[in-house]
């Protein structure tokens, strides 16, 4: 049998920034096991002088958009600048094929394979479904590594976004060239939320077309506040696969961190989701104690019963359930 891997093991493989035992930690990170859960608990308070300092960035686009190709060939220009690149890949669930682990795997090869980068794929069933994400905690795991850049991958449907949105300091947009009324198409929301804008797969062929998809993005976007106080969402063309534009992002990430720390709001935003990720373990917790308390366990069931029998309201039952757990 193997050698049971210890907290100290842990640690030192974290140090050392080896790729295995990063794998490791954050599987020990995602999983649920009360002893596992223990341990993970420790490493990441062990680890916790170690975080905070790498630029953590969130890609969205819809599904095809290009944002695994991006990541692959941002994260090498990066990583020629002297960076180190980890990337969590965020898999929706294995019903949606396009955003399949296996296919994002293929697609980022060559930074896998390159010593000072990281891709971990996020489980896929632990995202969206409600379970807890440890999206968040992985990423702190990679800090510790001493990793610069972290690239999350969004799938660019459902709520990915905005989970995404809660743990990165930079949001970045990958828009394909499209017809002018495409844009109608674009969800407001993620426009809110976006802080540069790539369009990708321009080349010489459509660089006319990849124009005027410019212009009328920086249209539209006259109508959306920035959410950065004297910051202008740029608009910038390029190709992930021919690897152009990339140099003008990385700058323009650069002078955004830069400005949020100017306005004091690079912190203060951290500080916001630590406490928005503190309250989400709160309910993390409390309902696997409700769900694995013994005593409440009938008492959990049969309220679930009862809102499943649609006799009652579901809100009700939940906060009559509360009430008994709380002893109110
Ligand atoms: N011509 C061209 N094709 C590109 C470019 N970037 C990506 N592609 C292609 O677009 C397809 C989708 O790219 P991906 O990087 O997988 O896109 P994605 O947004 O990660 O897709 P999902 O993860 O499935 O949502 C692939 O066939 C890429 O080769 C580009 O700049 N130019
Ligand atoms: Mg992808």
């Amino acid at each position: 049998m193997a050698k049971q891997i210890d907290l100290q093991d842990y640690i030192n493989g974290i140090k050392s920034s080896d790729k295995r035992m990063l794998g490791k930690a954050i599987t020990l990170i995602e999983s649920k096991k009360p002893e596992h859960r223990e341990m993970a608990d420790l490493l990441l308070k062990e680890v916790l002088p170690f975080t905070g300092k790498s630029i953590r960035i969130g890609i969205t686009g819809v599904p095809g958009a290009g944002k695994s190709t991006f990541i692959e060939s941002f994260g090498k220009f990066a990583i020629a600048q002297g960076k180190k690149v980890a990337v969590l890949a965020i898999d929706p669930s294995s019903s949606i094929n396009k955003g399949s682990i296996l296919g994002d795997k293929t697609r980022m090869e060559e930074l896998a394979k390159d010593p000072n980068a990281f891709i971990r794929p996020s489980p896929s069933s632990g995202f969206l479904g409600g379970i807890a994400n440890t999206t968040f905690e992985s990423l702190l795991i990679c800090e510790a590594a001493g990793f610069d850049y972290i690239l999350i991958e969004t799938v660019g449907v459902g709520q990915s976004e905005t989970l995404v949105n809660d743990i990165t300091d930079v949001f970045l947009f990958l828009k394909v060239i499209g017809t002018g009324d495409e844009l109608q198409g674009i969800k407001r929301g993620i426009m809110e939320m976006a802080d540069l804008i790539f369009i990708n797969k321009v080349n010489s062929e459509n660089l006319s077309k990849a124009k005027m998809t410019k212009t009328e993005l920086s249209r539209a976007l006259q109508f959306i506040t920035p959410r950065e106080k004297n910051w202008k969402i740029p608009v910038i063309l390029g190709s992930a696969l021919e690897k152009t534009g990339l140099i003008e992002i990385f700058d323009k990430i650069d002078d955004y961190i830069a400005l949020k720390n100017k306005n004091g709001t690079f912190l203060e935003t951290r500080k916001n989701q630590a406490q928005k990720r503190f309250e989400f373990w709160v309910s993390e917790y409390i309902l696997e104690k409700a769900k694995n308390n013994h005593h409440l366990e009938n008492s959990f069931l049969a309220h679930k019963k009862k809102a499943s029998e649609l006799l009652s309201n579901p809100s009700s039952e939940a906060s009559e359930f509360v009430n008994k757990l709380f002893g109110n």
